[in-house]
């Protein structure tokens, strides 16, 4: 039997800075302690305040903390240290190396302590997608999401339902082991409707429109409008710098320009396009056919037309309900229809009011986010998949055994997505998002 090898990396940013954390997690930790110190009498969790010296010549690294958590009271469930030296390169540098020529050392591949967490219990994938998130956190919004989803809030709701399939599989598979019981109406109604309430809460969480997934992803705000609306003007505006050309050359902007924004604490992706217009230039009608493909997917549009023209009828057609008309250059004067806000980026005047009714938007879209649990494409998929089986298994008049087979599908798919069923090339994908140290 191979012996599992003991990783070590950098578990803070690297660079300069007050201090730097290196982890170590496996078998050889107390060994490697020991090299480091000269000292065996680590207690669990207690700092001590060490030199720590090159192995073979004495030579002192750095002075530093030391911290030991014993296996399985750590956060991968095996053998841990942490060593809080200087933020130095030179001593990080150094302490690399030398752990690196210890034997039974390698440094850690990305995301390779939280793998070695999950493979021992100590989180499941959602979790771990979780701690990927709260890392990844620039809003409060999706701190808070992380976090929920870190704690297990998101695995409940997944566990719950795998529970509630198996459930009734173990119904349907005694009926099917005892054929010559009959089966008393009421417990055949009882099992199709714990299946309907189930495939319910699945419906639910597919109904929502991605609330959750917008906290992590940002919710999109897509700026559309003909040439020379002003369009590029309001997106510098909003993000206080010059992300996109203004210019009174009309088809400046060709591709999307997107400014990522933090709006009442939550994430938006705000989006300048191409003026929409007729074009001779084939650059300018694939940046025009850009546009409109964002804005049909776009949560949010922001309708733009030049205030002293007048709201053209071909932009008018393309406000929905989750637009915003605005007419721009309102210190040029110009008639504002009813409905629409009137700004100016040159004098500044209606901004804020701009941004007010943004603001109401997204926190509108976000209530309730946090009864949406499905935070990831990968969640949504197997959930979809899984639905599909639970509807097979609700036909009428399917056989016993073919019920129990969609169910079992079913049940097998939510698993999936906490890793109560893990397949080596999905832990792959999600674990290589991780940085290095995590
Ligand atoms: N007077 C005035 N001119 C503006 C205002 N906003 C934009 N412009 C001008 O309108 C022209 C087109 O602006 P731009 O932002 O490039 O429009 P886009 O084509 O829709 O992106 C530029 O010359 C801008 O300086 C405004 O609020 N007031
Ligand atoms: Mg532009």
């Amino acid at each position: 039997m191979t012996q599992q090898s003991t990783i070590f990396a950098l578990a803070t940013a690297p660079g300069k800075a007050g201090v730097a954390v290196v982890r170590l997690s496996g078998p050889q930790v107390l060994a490697t302690l020991a090299a480091l110190t000269g000292r065996t009498d680590w207690q669990p969790r207690m700092a001590v305040y060490a030199a720590i010296r090159h192995p073979h010549t004495q030579a002192i690294i750095d002075r530093g903390l030391a911290l030991y958590f014993p296996a399985p009271h750590s956060f991968t469930g095996e053998e841990v240290a942490e060593l809080h030296l200087h933020g130095s390169l030179a001593v990080i540098r150094e302490l690399l190396d030398v752990l690196a020529g210890q034997p039974g050392l390698r440094l850690a591949e990305r995301g390779e302590f939280t793998r070695r967490a999950f493979i021992n219990s100590k989180m499941d994938l959602v979790e771990a997608e979780g701690l990927a998130d709260l890392i990844e956190a620039e809003t409060s919004a999706q701190k808070t999401q992380a976090l929920r989803q870190m704690q297990g809030q998101m695995s409940r709701f997944y566990d719950d339902l795998r529970g509630r399939a198996l459930q009734s599989l173990a119904l349907i598979e005694a009926y099917i082991d005892f054929p010559d019981e009959e089966i008393p109406e009421s417990v055949l109604a009882d099992f199709r409707d714990s299946l309907q309430g189930l495939s319910d809460a699945i419906g639910a969480q597919l109904a929502d429109s991605g609330r959750a997934q917008r906290v992590r992803e940002g919710l999109s705000v897509v700026i559309l409008g003909e040439p020379n609306a002003g369009k590029s003007s309001l997106l510098n505006a909003l993000a206080g710098r010059e992300a996109a050309i203004v210019s009174q050359q009309a088809g400046t902007t060709r591709d999307i320009i997107e400014v990522h924004m933090d709006i009442a604490g939550y994430p938006t992706v705000l989006m300048d396009t191409a003026g929409l217009r007729e074009s001779v230039d084939s650059i300018e009608e694939e940046g025009v056919k850009r546009a409109l493909a964002r804005a049909r997917e776009a949560d949010i549009t922001l309708i733009l037309f030049d205030g002293t023209q007048g709201l053209p009828d071909s932009v008018a057609a393309l406000a929905g309900e989750h637009s915003i008309l605005v007419a721009t250059k309102a210190d040029l004067g110009g008639v504002v229809p009813a409905g629409a806000l009137s700004l100016s980026t040159h004098t500044g005047e209606g901004v804020e009011a701009l941004v007010a009714a943004l603001e109401a938007r997204v926190v509108s879209f976000f209530s309730g986010a946090e009864q949406s649990f499905i935070t990831r494409a990968r969640h949504r998929g197997l959930l979809q998949e899984a639905q599909q089986h639970l509807q097979r298994a609700r036909a009428e008049h399917l056989p016993l055994e073919l019920v129990a087979e969609e169910l079992r599908r079913g049940a097998l798919l939510v698993g999936k997505i906490t890793g109560k069923i893990a397949v080596d090339d999905v832990l792959g994908a999600i674990f290589s998002q991780f940085c290095i140290g995590k």
